[in-house]
């Protein structure tokens, strides 16, 4: 059967997935559809809505649309936006570093644990600095945990304590000392002027200074933290936001058994 609504939409629009020039999808492929929003600090009005679209267009939107638009206080206006980017990337040539573990489950991590390390892991986490953010860390120790996965504090393998938010890097390491701690968690989630960034790395270089850094298992996190970023600053491994204390137990049995025994 020739014609009909079917062989229109083929002929009109691109059906071709090329994974080297990847474009975003709204209805049909490759029409490169975008929604976003944002505020220009100018009053609510026709020449507010034309500088959006003109914004639009240099930021690579073809066919810019204001969908909506609202005064939020006076002098600023908000804006959703619909426009079709005419930007690609290329799929094919993306690597992301990750973690390399094998994720288990609770009880195969203590029975990992008993097995390979023959005793107790003990942990140390906090946020540091000014950091007041606790739910991140909190999620990953907490032996109630947080979306259904425990938190460190409930496997029977691990000796924690979670010294909970705006702990000095100084009395961060004071404790690791004292318990002879194997791994630290740092949580950093407040990133503005890269604080975070100060932060982690003033960590590193106190425990490189102690002649402490070869000597434990350093991981930070937080919604900001890649893999690459932690070891770009001298962390063993980073993790952001969907990561489970699963995966960072696994990641941790793992990599002392490693250093331990010499894998
Ligand atoms: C709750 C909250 C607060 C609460 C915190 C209360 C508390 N007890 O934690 C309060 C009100 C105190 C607060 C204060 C501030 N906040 Co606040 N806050 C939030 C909010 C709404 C939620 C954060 C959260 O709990 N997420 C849930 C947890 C589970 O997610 P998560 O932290 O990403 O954790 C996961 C992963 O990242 C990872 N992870 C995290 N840590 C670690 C650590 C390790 C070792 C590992 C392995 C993994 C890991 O695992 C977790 C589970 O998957 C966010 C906005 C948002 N919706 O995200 C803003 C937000 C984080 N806050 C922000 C800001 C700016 C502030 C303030 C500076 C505001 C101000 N001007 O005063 C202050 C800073 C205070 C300070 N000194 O730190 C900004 C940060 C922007 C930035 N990029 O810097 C955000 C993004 C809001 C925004 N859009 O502006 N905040």
């Amino acid at each position: 059967m020739s014609g009909g609504l079917y062989s229109m939409d083929q002929k009109d629009f691109d059906q071709t997935l090329d994974l080297t020039k990847v474009k975003p999808y709204g209805d049909t492929m490759n029409d490169g559809k975008v929604q976003l929003s944002f505020t220009l600090p100018v009053p609510c009005g026709d020449e507010a809505v034309e500088a959006a679209k003109q914004m639009l267009k240099k930021m690579g939107f073809e066919n810019p649309l204001v969908v909506f638009y609202k005064e939020l206080t006076e002098g600023f206006t908000f804006f959703n936006c619909y426009g079709s980017t005419v930007h690609t990337v290329d799929y094919t040539a993306i690597h992301v570093p990750k973690v390399e573990s094998t994720v288990m489950d609770m009880h195969e991590t203590d029975e990992y644990i008993r097995e390979h390390i023959g005793r107790k892991i003990i942990v140390i986490g906090a946020s540091t600095g000014t950091d007041a953010h606790t739910v991140g860390i909190d999620a990953i120790m907490n032996m109630k945990g947080y979306a259904g996965h425990y938190g460190i504090e409930r496997y029977e393998m691990f000796e924690t304590l979670n010294m909970g938010s705006q702990v000095p890097n100084e009395e961060f390491i004071a404790k690791a000392i004292e318990m002879k701690a194997d791994v630290l968690l740092v949580s950093q989630t407040v990133t503005q002027k890269d604080v975070h960034i100060k932060n982690l790395t003033e960590l590193v270089e106190m425990l490189e200074a102690e002649g402490l850094r070869d000597k434990v298992i350093l991981v930070c996190g937080g919604p900001r933290i890649s893999h690459e970023l932690a070891q770009e600053l001298g962390y063993d491994a980073g993790f952001g936001s969907g990561s489970y204390a699963d995966d960072v137990a696994s990641y941790v049995a793992q990599e002392l058994d490693r250093r331990l025994n010499h894998h």
